[in-house]
């Protein structure tokens, strides 16, 4: 029995250290994956079986959150009449978007994008998983209480679940139509729950395409201090 073992609500942490050339090719190839992976708008309509959601969830859901109140909820949606509404609905919002409501400085920055109001991809993906953030917790009493941190942490969940995703062999999007409180009602979550980010999950399709982009290298997006 170490130190630690005694303190109630304390278990010792499970860490195993890796000899340093294990390390290194372990970053390096976990960045070499991730360097492959590409949000594409395109999708088969191939099927996906239910565990793969799961454990991609299931992953997302292993995410830090503040005060550990774990504040998502992942609703995964392969019925392709409710994939039908969700389109619908987000279509609607979308073609508003791009036609009044985006400023001229959103546009330019999207017109590499190619994006536009129609969203094949939430009815050709055999799945649409939904994050909805907490801003609410209720509390043992049945009080509502605030969440902490809830967008950082279901920000970090969905990295967690895109990564899951790639590493899976299959590929998602982080699509975000605007505003998104049609979700909540379709999909019939609590007024404290708020849709944050829809992502078909699929194989791509054979013609998927991705824009030419570039990746900012490390010493444009870092800097050290030693
Ligand atoms: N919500 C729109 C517009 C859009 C906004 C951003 I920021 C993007 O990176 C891409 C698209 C849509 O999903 O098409």
């Amino acid at each position: 029995m170490g130190e630690g073992d005694d303190e109630p609500g304390f278990i010792r942490l499970e860490f195993h250290e890796l000899p340093q050339g294990e390390m290194l090719s372990r970053a390096r190839s976990f960045y070499e994956k991730m360097k492959k992976r590409r949000t594409s708008r395109h999708f088969s309509n191939r099927q996906v079986p239910r565990e793969l959601i799961e454990l991609a969830i299931r992953t997302a859901g292993t995410a830090p959150s503040g005060a550990h109140l774990q504040p998502w909820t992942f609703v995964a949606v392969s019925d392709p009449d409710l994939k039908s509404r969700i389109r619908h609905a987000a279509e609607a919002e979308e073609k508003k978007f791009y036609e009044d409501r985006i400023p001229e400085e959103w546009a330019e920055v999207l017109e590499p994008l190619g994006t536009d109001h129609i969203k094949e991809h939430i009815t050709d993906a055999p799945w649409v998983v939904v994050i909805f953030r907490h801003s609410k917790r209720s509390r043992s009493n049945g009080e509502m209480a605030p969440t902490y941190y809830s967008q950082e942490s279901c920000g970090i969940a969905a990295g967690l679940f895109i990564s899951a995703v790639h590493n899976m062999g299959l590929s998602t999007l982080t699509h975000t139509p605007s505003p998104m409180g049609f979700l909540r009602e379709i999909l019939n979550r609590p007024d404290h729950e708020h849709a944050m980010l829809l992502l078909p999950v699929g194989f791509p399709s054979e013609e998927a395409r991705v824009p030419d982009l570039v990746r900012k290298d490390l010493d444009e997006m870092s800097k050290f201090y030693e």
